[in-house]
């Protein structure tokens, strides 16, 4: 098979026309706001309230995602105590943990969905536990019904990473109505983005005051400042790229729709490429509603070594897939030492995320797909 022309990357971020970036930045010209809570700003904050179906006062945007999980945190009063995450994730969730002062505690994965295992986390809960902060991997639902079980047996605060899962829904919900705190990321790897962004929602809307404190340094007025806050507040040229995006969401999570059936009917008789499932059926909301947004396109091969061929071999074909997520957390320096997580551990050895973005033709993804399996011989 010939390799292609252009490389073809993991993903790439969907660009609005031209025209009408400009058009939308004439109306920051003539605000002469840039940043500190500007009207593009505010507008797109309604926006995204109106999408997601939740309240004003219950949502809050920040420059990128790392940040609003990190405010997200600490706002909740976590600094100190034990946080029981997943091992199988981009390091900024751990970071985000550690980084205000709480301890991460890795618990193991479910086997089909590779989202964090509630019972897996209710064996590590301790008196220190304050808080569980499971993974919508990939836009892949947790087990939100076990998490709520666990907040309300424990008392544990649930925060979700939802930084994949923009546009996810649960039984006509989107997935941030669920757990006490969720936070989306749009940066431009993600299919909704406003270049570098993040966004953080939440059940009580009292969390609004202190979040939004926390992202303005926590500084009050001219002479008064309460607390260690930070600089993570989303600029107008980021809500203008943001409010664009949002205009062709819909239209771009559908076309990740094909782009994964495509995959899927490629792989349908190769017994040695498993797609990962979107739900869990061990999970308890295995029979409820659910509108995927298909944000990655991971598969499963038989072992390691099969993986790391494909994943090389691949990029002789000018194919550049991504090992997300290996190596797992607890084998990079900061986290090395916590638990021993051995379903994570067996999917980052055998997991590969192929190429999904609004632009690739679906004849690619056929292409990509039979150069997979000539690679594994089926
Ligand atoms: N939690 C989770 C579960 C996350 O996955 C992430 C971020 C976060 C929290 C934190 O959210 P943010 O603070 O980022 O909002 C990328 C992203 O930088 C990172 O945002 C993302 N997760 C992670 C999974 O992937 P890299 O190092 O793999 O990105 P990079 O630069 O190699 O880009 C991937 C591919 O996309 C490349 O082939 C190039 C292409 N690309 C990338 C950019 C940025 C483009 O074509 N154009 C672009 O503008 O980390």
């Amino acid at each position: 098979m010939e390799s292609f022309a252009e490389p073809i990357l993991v993903t790439r971020p969907y660009f609005p026309p031209l025209e009408d970036f400009k058009l939308a930045l004439e109306k920051v010209w003539e605000n002469q706001y840039l940043t500190n809570n500007g009207p593009v700003l505010c507008e797109f904050q309604r926006r995204l309230s109106d999408y997601l179906d939740i309240g004003t006062t219950n949502l809050d945007l920040f420059n990128n995602g790392t940040l609003a999980l990190e405010v997200g945190l600490y706002a909740l009063g976590l600094a100190g105590y034990e946080v029981i995450t997943t091992p199988f994730t981009f390091v900024a969730t751990a970071h985000a943990i550690k980084r205000i002062g709480a301890k991460p505690v890795f618990a193991d994965v479910d086997p089909e969905n590779l989202c964090l295992d509630p019972a897996a986390c209710e064996k590590l809960i301790t008196s220190q536990t304050k808080a569980i902060v499971p993974v919508h991997v990939y836009g892949h639902p947790c087990d939100v019904e076990g998490f709520e079980r666990l907040s309300q047996k424990y008392g544990v605060k649930i925060i979700y990473d939802a930084a994949h899962a923009f546009g996810v829904k649960l039984q006509g919900k989107s997935i941030a109505a669920y757990g006490d705190m969720s936070m989306f990321s749009f940066h431009p790897t993600k299919l909704f983005h406003s270049c570098e962004g993040g966004l953080l929602t939440f059940k009580d809307s009292s969390v609004q005051v202190s979040v939004e404190r926390l992202r303005n340094f926590a500084i009050l007025s001219e002479t008064k400042c309460v607390d260690v806050g930070t600089n993570a507040k989303m600029n107008e040229l980021q809500a203008t790229m943001g409010n664009l995006v949002l205009n062709a969401v819909d239209r771009l999570i559908a076309y990740r729709r094909s782009i994964h059936e495509t995959y899927e009917r490629a792989f349908a008789s190769c017994k040695s490429v498993k797609m990962v499932s979107v739900m869990s059926g061990n999970s308890a909301i295995a029979d409820w509603e659910i509108l995927r947004n298909d944000a990655y396109c991971p598969v499963l091969f038989k072992d390691f070594e099969t993986r790391e061929k494909v994943y090389g071999e691949l990029k002789k074909y000018n194919v550049f897939s991504r090992r997300y997520f290996y190596p797992l957390l607890t084998d990079f320096t900061p986290y090395i030492g916590g638990n021993e997580t051995p379903i994570a551990r067996d999917a980052a050895a055998r997991v590969l995320t192929l190429p999904t973005y609004n632009n690739l033709a679906l004849k690619d993804v056929e292409k990509i797909a039979a150069i997979i399996r000539s690679i594994v011989g089926e």
